[in-house]
């Protein structure tokens, strides 16, 4: 369990990947179907092997709580993780009268002069979504991406469902309820969306006064997502607990196609080198009473200790 099952897992797909193609033309080594575990009352899942950035992984989850799905609160937070996704949907509309930024995910990587231009057109894009209200509206919004399906799935009577509230509720008022779901997976929405959930359905359970919660996520990059996914998750559960007045328990992590990229493989290696340490702590400030009003300075992390950070590019 902990840390180590990620390590395992990791080795697992080193060992017994089947090498496969992917829609970013990377290529991956992959097995279907794993779990990892993490207990919650040991301390807070933060990956010792190399640092995770903690304060990404607060003002994301935050944002999904909000049921926001436009990338300025992010920008305004200096959390840039889903600048790409809107990006892409910016220099493929037809406003757009830059450079050609074609598979710029990969152009990148491979062609200096290139990047340069990239880098240029994304710091215009990001100056424009803080500075330009209605630019940002059109171009910084995800789509009905976690958020809105979160806090406001649409239904076809032209009403809205908030699951969030709504698992909240049933959290507290019917405990033993097997049916405290939150999905993020929505049929109609999945084509207009900028990127299909990669976390899709998450249940919680109440045992003796903890607070559990498994995830079912249909594709992990193992490397960069997956240590974010954790965090997130256990945070998410920490959160709920807190709103409950439980204790938070367990945090399931189920995967569907869990990968490592190949460019990713001397990385996960130097990470499998390294021991892991004794997890962080989270703290929560006790003063506000619903999780609903936190900001990222109403929790924080102490006691960690991580390996240093380990670069490695991002498929797109
Ligand atoms: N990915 C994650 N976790 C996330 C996220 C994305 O691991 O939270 F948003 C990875 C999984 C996969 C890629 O490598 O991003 C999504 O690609 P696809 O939709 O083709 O599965």
């Amino acid at each position: 369990t902990g840390e180590q099952s990620y390590l395992n897992l990791c080795q697992d797909i080193l060992k017994h990947g089947t090498q496969k193609t992917d829609r970013t033309n990377t290529g991956t080594y992959s097995v279907f179907g794993r779990q990892m575990r993490f207990d919650l009352s040991d301390g807070f899942p933060l990956l010792t092997t190399k640092k995770v950035p903690f304060r990404l992984v607060a003002s994301e989850l935050l944002w999904f709580m909000k049921g926001d799905t436009n990338i300025r609160y992010l920008i305004q937070h200096d959390n840039n993780i889903w600048n790409e996704w809107a990006f892409k949907q910016w220099v493929e509309s037809s406003e757009y009268d830059g450079p050609d930024m074609t598979d710029f995910g990969n152009r990148r990587q491979k062609d200096h002069q290139f990047r340069q231009l990239y880098q240029e057109q994304m710091a215009i894009f990001k100056n424009n979504i803080l500075n330009d209200q209605a630019f940002a509206e059109k171009f910084g919004d995800l789509g009905n991406i976690y958020g809105k399906q979160w806090r406001a799935w649409q239904t076809t009577r032209e009403e809205t469902i908030d699951q969030l509230y709504n698992v909240i509720q049933s959290i507290q008022h019917n405990p033993d309820s097997r049916r405290h779901i939150v999905s993020a997976w929505n049929p109609e929405d999945v084509p207009s969306m900028a990127l299909p959930p990669c976390h899709t359905l998450f249940q919680f359970d109440v045992t003796n006064g903890t607070l559990s919660c498994q995830l079912y996520q249909r594709s992990a990059d193992m490397f960069i997502g997956i240590p974010f996914n954790i965090a997130s998750y256990a945070l998410l559960t920490y959160l709920i607990a807190y709103e409950c007045g439980l204790e938070p328990g367990e945090f399931i992590h189920t995967l569907g196609d869990a990968h490592i990229y190949t460019n990713h493989i001397e990385q996960v290696k130097t990470q499998l080198g390294r021991s892991p340490g004794p997890m962080p702590a989270l703290t929560i400030n006790t003063d506000k009473s619903s999780i609903f009003d936190f900001t990222t300075d109403d929790f924080s992390l102490i006691n960690y200790n991580p390996h240093p950070s380990i670069k490695a590019p991002i498929a797109v």
